[in-house]
């Protein structure tokens, strides 16, 4: 029965709402969330944890004029629904449906995208100083969770936000976990901060205090303030926020509707930056996903009463990743982890277990963990860093300055590399391999499947320079080659001899490289097909040869086409001055990529292995393959 939210379909409705039916229509959200991302996957306990917190914005703050900015984002959920798109939103994570994330595209009430962890307070503080210079009114909102403060950008932000006199308030979501439990000095200061009880009571009254006055101006709220430091200086004798210069407000219970509404409504006469600390619990109200909310953080779809995934879980490249470098660590006690806050969806979980003193996890800080594994490498170790391909994109300077320039022995590994589907552009993971490939001193590989993997991983913690292993999400691409040739540095690997096209691809499109092979066999076309194994160096030996006896070649990869493996392929060709080759690039051709299943997307963008069959047919028909 969704009693209330049948009456709700935008914030105007919410605002007519008293305390009884907001907490009702908070019941009615929960289970709405909960059969959605049951169905469509997605991300529940973050959502499931902000229901009252998502209300009690909207009922006090006037968006979309006054804007939020939801850090990392995948905690909308409940916005949307509130924000007219409650009856889209079986389309969740869908191809042209509804985004995981806040999309500005999508509605004025998503007023800034986001998906990467810790860009809220920097950019709410720019549309505040914004504000202030064209002389407007709106309050701006940066809704941040404790795992996304641990972010260096998050810290960055505070520092400038607190020093300014814009007006800027920050929400900090705490509920005591990043994907897991959140680590770091950080989350022992908010532990201590939670326990000030007393200095909330005091706020509240505080607050009661100033409702009561008629017309409150901004002298009034200047002498609260000073009130408030007095008291602050009374119970904590040293606020971090405060110092930096934020006005702090809680900690405030955030299921709690009418205490937030209570504290937003206070922030809101309050000028300059202020900090309200709430406290949530992640997974409220579904007890499996409160029980096991790193579980919960992102689940494929589910059933809701034993909290069981719909399809039974495969084997995955992170999980041949963790268990390779286990068995290398027992091997080699100079192999240490290296994780920002993903042990879990990198596959080091059990790494952890067996060698919990040789692995990091440094929090939400992608720079700091490749600036610290540089750090361990000068010092004679082998930090292997297991980073998904879109996180990366954070840390290029840490990769060319603290690790490429001095030739350190860093193993980059790249999860998530490619398409990653339903969690869409900001997720999809298409740069890694043009970044990395401009930066001298660098290797780098993809794997076809998992066994190469492995060999890779031991070749690349033996090669003492820094090495790029790049393979995709979950079980895609993994083939069933039945051998798999030991890693010879720089070498590609012939997977079936040909006579009048070259097929050349990485990773998982080798296996999409064997399929239009076999479609074009069918056409009387033989195809050559090699696996480069190698982005960097590239097998010129081995290409040359091919591509003088075919005179064609076509190039597939799982990533932007600029700077990745079909530019390498070409560039060869130009070197090596072959004359009257004809070259055709698959891959993702300067563009950002939607959400949407794995295979919709790769059909979408012609990299099928009938889209790419059909395609080299017509342009061999064009004469120019
Ligand atoms: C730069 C970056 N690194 C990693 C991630 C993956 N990630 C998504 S949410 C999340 C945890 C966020 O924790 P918190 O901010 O406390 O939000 P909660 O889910 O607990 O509400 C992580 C690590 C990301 N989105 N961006």
């Amino acid at each position: 029965m969704e009693e209330i939210l049948n009456k709700v379909d935008n914030v105007k409705d919410l605002k007519k709402l008293n305390i009884k039916e907001k907490e009702k229509l908070a019941d009615e959200l929960r289970q709405k969330i909960l059969k959605i991302v049951s169905e469509n996957g997605g991300h529940l306990a973050s959502n499931l944890g902000v229901v009252e917190l998502t209300i009690a914005l909207h009922s006090v703050f006037n968006t979309p004029r006054d804007s939020i900015i939801w850090d990392v984002g995948h905690q909308t959920y409940v916005h949307k629904i509130l924000t007219g798109r409650k009856n889209q939103m079986n389309t969740l994570r869908k191809l042209n449906g509804i985004a995981g994330f806040p999309k500005t595209s999508e509605s004025e009430y998503d007023c800034f995208n986001t998906g990467h962890s810790s860009t809220s307070i920097s950019v709410a503080l720019g549309m505040a100083r914004a504000n202030k210079l064209d002389d407007r009114k709106n309050r701006v909102i940066a809704v941040i969770g404790d795992g996304a403060l641990t972010g260096g950008m998050a810290q960055e932000a505070l520092n400038d936000a607190g020093s300014s006199n814009a007006d800027v308030t920050v929400i900090l979501n705490d509920n005591e976990m990043s994907i897991s439990k959140n680590v770091g000095g950080m989350t022992y200061f908010l532990s201590k901060l939670r326990t000030k009880r007393l200095y909330t009571r005091t706020n509240v009254k505080i607050k009661n205090v100033i409702l009561k006055i008629p017309h409150v101006g901004k002298h009034i709220v200047r002498v609260i303030q000073k009130i408030k430091r007095g008291i602050k200086q009374i119970f904590i004798p040293k606020m971090y926020y405060e110092d930096l210069g934020f006005t702090y407000l809680g900690p405030v219970d955030g299921h709690d509707i009418e205490k937030l509404e209570s504290v937003f409504k206070t922030s809101r006469f309050i000028s300059g930056p202020v900090l309200i600390h709430v406290i949530t619990k992640k997974g409220k109200g579904y007890k499996i996903a409160e029980e096991n909310p790193d579980k919960f953080h992102s689940t494929p779809s589910f059933d809701i009463a034993t909290g069981k995934p719909k399809k039974e879980k495969k084997m995955d490249y992170s999980k041949a990743f963790g268990d390779k470098l286990i068995e290398l660590a027992k091997k080699d006690e100079k192999i240490v982890a290296v994780s920002a806050a993903m042990i879990d969806g990198t596959g080091l979980k059990e790494f952890k277990k067996q060698f919990p003193n040789r692995i990091f996890d440094v929090g939400i800080a992608e720079q700091h963990a490749l600036g610290m594994a540089a750090g361990m490498a000068k010092k004679g170790y082998k930090p292997v860093v297991s980073i998904y391909s879109s996180f990366y994109q954070r840390a290029y300077d840490q990769v060319i300055h603290d690790i490429c320039i001095q030739n350190l022995p860093v193993v980059m590994c790249v999860d998530r590399a490619g398409i990653v589907g339903n969690d869409g552009e900001t997720h999809q993971g298409l740069f890694d391999m043009a970044f990395f490939a401009l930066v001298p001193n660098i290797t780098i590989m993809a794997p076809k499947n998992f066994e190469e993997l492995g060999k890779m991983l031991e070749f690349a913690v033996n090669l003492n320079s820094p090495v790029v292993i790049r393979y995709p999400r979950g079980g895609e691409g993994e083939t069933k080659f039945e051998e798999c040739e030991d890693i010879k540095n720089g070498r590609a690997e012939v997977i079936k001899e040909g006579k009048d096209l070259t097929i050349i691809a990485i990773g998982k499109m080798v296996e999409r490289a064997v399929e239009v092979s076999d479609l074009l066999k069918e056409q009387e076309i033989d195809c050559e097909v090699i696996n480069a194994r190698f982005l960097k160096p590239l097998d010129s030996y081995t290409i040359e040869r091919s591509i003088r006896k075919t005179k064609n070649v076509i190039t597939i990869e799982d990533g932007i086409l600029h700077g990745g493996l079909g530019t390498s392929v070409i560039e060869l060709i130009n070197e090596c001055k072959i004359d009257g080759a004809h070259v055709k690039c698959y891959g993702y051709d300067d563009v950002f990529v939607q959400h949407g299943s794995v295979d919709e997307l790769e059909k979408l963008h012609g990299l099928d292995a009938k889209d790419i069959a059909l395609s080299v047919q017509i342009l061999r028909q064009m004469k120019t393959l």
